[in-house]
């Protein structure tokens, strides 16, 4: 009887270690080299078609890593971002936060070359996930191998997208919200502001700082004075067209600098400027601030991965769309 019973605990142990590793290894159905059997020369092809273009342009990195950020974080990393709006429905690329998202043609460009090797194999979510991960790559960020086998989602719904994606004013708590709701934590949201080290913002997401803050033609205090002087140099209020580099005089190399800008309190979003707002992200960016970057790199891949996997359709959930603007 008792022997029958460490069996049987025995057996039970043994099953759940099988599933705990086998959840590891395969985590959402994801995995490092999906395609090596069914197209080998994907992730080559995706790589030198990005390079090529990132070498001719080098400020189209950053709207590819966002447009990665933004398609997991609506219906998760499903391609969704990249379908065109029908007749019927207007799309997840026709919301207001759009407004700079850029690159489509680069992704349905690379989607075609990819199906003229392996016609129906690799998703347009696989694309975009490795497309960004090679941007980056590119300009002195960090390398990661992308678990890969997401399949393309056939529903793209304009109005989820502010549901879902914060807003360049939202607060800590909210911002902290909206990570968990994705399985993100503190420390993700520290390291993955960090993407702002790129790229360029249009006023409309900081202006609301420098003149009228709360309506009595106030500034935002959060926001270094002297940095203020400078914004609005280039910030009329109501401009709804000029480009702030993010990061500036980097704005075009991955680097650590982002974090140096926020500690100084000169990052240019509220939500960038409330990672100061919470004792877990406020050290993360007095960390990274003042080691030069030591852990950043290794710790944006770690979270690029994580984001990767968000809500992620695997085996026969969804499709392998021909081309990443429509369904099949
Ligand atoms: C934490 C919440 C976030 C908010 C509120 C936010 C908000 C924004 C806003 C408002 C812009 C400027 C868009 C424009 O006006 O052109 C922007 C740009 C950008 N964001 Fe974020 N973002 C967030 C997180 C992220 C994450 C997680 C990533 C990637 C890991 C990312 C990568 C970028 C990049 C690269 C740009 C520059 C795009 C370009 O140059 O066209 N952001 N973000
Ligand atoms: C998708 O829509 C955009 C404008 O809304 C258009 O410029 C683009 O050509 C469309 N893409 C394709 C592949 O038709
Ligand atoms: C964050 O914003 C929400 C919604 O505007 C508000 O209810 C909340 O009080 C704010 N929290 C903090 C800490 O400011
Ligand atoms: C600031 O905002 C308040 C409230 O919206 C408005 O009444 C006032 O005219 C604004 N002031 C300026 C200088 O725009
Ligand atoms: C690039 C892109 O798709 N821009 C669209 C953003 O959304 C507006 C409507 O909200 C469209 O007019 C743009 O074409």
């Amino acid at each position: 009887m008792a022997t029958d019973q460490k069996i049987l605990s025995f057996l039970f142990l043994q099953l759940v270690f099988v599933l705990l590793v086998s959840n590891i290894g395969n985590a959402k159905g994801l995995r490092i080299g999906y395609y090596h059997k069914t197209c080998p020369s994907a992730e080559s092809i995706i790589q030198k078609a990005t390079y090529r273009v990132i070498s001719r342009a080098p400020t189209l990195a950053a709207p590819l890593l966002r447009m990665h950020f933004h398609d997991c974080f609506v219906r998760g990393c499903d391609g969704s971002v990249l379908l065109n709006s029908t007749t019927t429905n207007l799309a997840e690329r026709d919301a207001i936060p759009n407004l700079s998202l850029r690159g489509f043609n680069v992704i349905d460009a690379i989607k075609a070359e990819v199906e003229e090797a392996c016609p129906g194999v690799v998703s347009c979510a696989d694309i975009l996930a490795l497309a960004a991960r090679d941007s980056v790559s590119m300009i002195h960020g960090p390398y990661w191998e992308v678990p890969l086998g997401r399949r393309d989602g056939r529903v793209s719904i304009l109005n989820q997208v502010f549901a879902e994606l914060p807003a360049p004013f939202a607060n800590i708590t909210q911002l902290k919200q909206m990570f968990a709701a994705k399985g993100l934590n503190l420390k993700d949201l520290a390291v993955l502001s960090g993407g702002h080290t790129i790229g360029t913002s249009h006023c409309l997401g900081f202006v609301n700082r420098l003149y009228n803050f709360t309506g009595r033609g106030d500034t935002d205090p959060s926001l270094d004075p002297n940095y203020i002087v400078k914004l609005r140099q280039k910030c009329k209020p109501g401009d709804t067209t000029t480009l702030v580099e993010m990061d500036p005089g980097s704005f075009k190399t991955f680097d650590e600098a982002y974090f140096t800008l926020v500690a100084k309190r000169r990052g240019l979003f509220q939500s960038d400027a409330a990672l100061l707002d919470d004792p877990e992200t406020k050290a993360y960016v007095i960390l990274q601030s003042s080691t030069k970057g030591s852990t950043f790199a290794k710790d944006f891949a770690e979270s690029m991965v994580k984001m990767g996997r968000i809500g992620v359709l695997t085996g026969n959930q969804g499709e392998i769309r021909k081309h990443c603007a429509f369904v099949n």
